[in-house]
């Protein structure tokens, strides 16, 4: 009798524990909850920096507490008994082709993990991507990278809308959040201000040769090619435009540089194509509005 109570106690637990958190489409709790007589709110000078140079950093999202929270969930998230779960879109427990440099990469966290569910629905970020954006918006999908303490690969020079080319017009924001300080000894983010002005250049390897793409600069895009570090205190956000040329080096530091980042869109943004615009998300015909259950309104 004891064996037969375990197993459906065992059973019932599995099921709470893999439970499909895009199921809410509000926040579950209360962990980021804003004050809604003070949104928040850009300044007119930062929207400018931000078209001119497309890139905005140093907003402070979390505090101590929340920072604690959602480092514990990525310690939980790392376990490797994850890589077979179906609720992520992408699991890669190190995205870098030489074992002895890790980047541990995610997509799909939201689905699992309630502090990283609920931070998709973080009023300042909705507030920043409103403005930035010029409209309504709408959660595209999140990101986890984590680079361990000494050994961690690079985040070769990329924009983000060449791994997005399935979905047009252009409409789209990247939010990145610092779970440490990132500096530059431990592989912060590198910008190219003005870059967002480029061509879409081609997509190389994300975790290998990071000036693989530099190859095919013209002369003056080569001339313009001065990035500059993001450094940010742990809870703070830096967002980009979607042609930002941006990247990351390794990590030699004694202490690891986590990130969260949350990829957005203007609602009204559509499927180019009929295949799943995510791993395991049913499909949107091609030139049909993305909306959903796995697309949330976030503003
Ligand atoms: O965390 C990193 O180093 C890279 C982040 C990135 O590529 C992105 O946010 O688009």
């Amino acid at each position: 009798m004891w064996l037969a109570f375990f197993s459906s106690w065992f059973m019932c637990m599995l099921a709470v524990m893999n439970k499909d958190l895009a199921e809410f489409k509000d926040p579950i709790g209360d962990l980021f909850a804003g004050r809604k007589d003070l949104p928040f709110q850009l300044a007119d000078p930062d929207v400018e920096f931000f078209e001119q140079n497309g890139y905005l950093s140093g907003i402070r999202l979390l505090d101590e507490e929340q920072i604690d929270i959602l480092r514990r969930e990525i310690a939980e998230l790392m376990h490797p008994h994850y890589q077979t779960d179906q609720r992520f879109y992408e699991y890669n427990t190190n995205e870098s082709p030489d074992p002895a440099r890790r980047l541990f990469h995610a997509l799909g966290v939201w689905r699992v993990s309630e502090g990283f569910h609920d931070l998709v629905f973080h009023p300042t970020i909705a507030a920043v991507a409103h403005r930035l954006l010029g409209g309504q918006v709408r959660f595209w999908h999140d990101q986890l990278f984590v680079k361990p303490a000494r050994d961690g690969a690079v985040v070769a020079w990329h924009q983000d809308y060449s791994y997005w080319t399935r979905t047009k017009p252009i409409a789209h924001l990247t939010c990145w959040i610092g779970l440490d300080d990132s500096t530059i000894e431990n592989g912060c983010v590198h910008y190219v201000p003005g870059s967002h002005k480029w061509n879409l250049l081609p997509r190389t390897d994300l975790a290998n040769d990071m000036d693989a793409v530099l190859e095919v600069l013209t002369d003056e895009q080569r001339a313009a090619f001065k990035p500059v570090p993001i450094e940010l205190k742990a809870g703070e956000a830096t967002f980009h435009h979607p042609m930002m040329l941006h990247g990351s080096y390794e990590n030699r530091s004694e202490r690891p540089r986590r990130a969260a980042v949350i990829n957005m869109f203007r609602d009204g943004v559509i499927s180019d194509t009929d295949k799943p615009l995510l791993e395991g998300v049913p499909a949107i015909l091609q030139g049909t509005k993305i909306e959903g259950r796995f697309f949330p309104l976030i503003s």
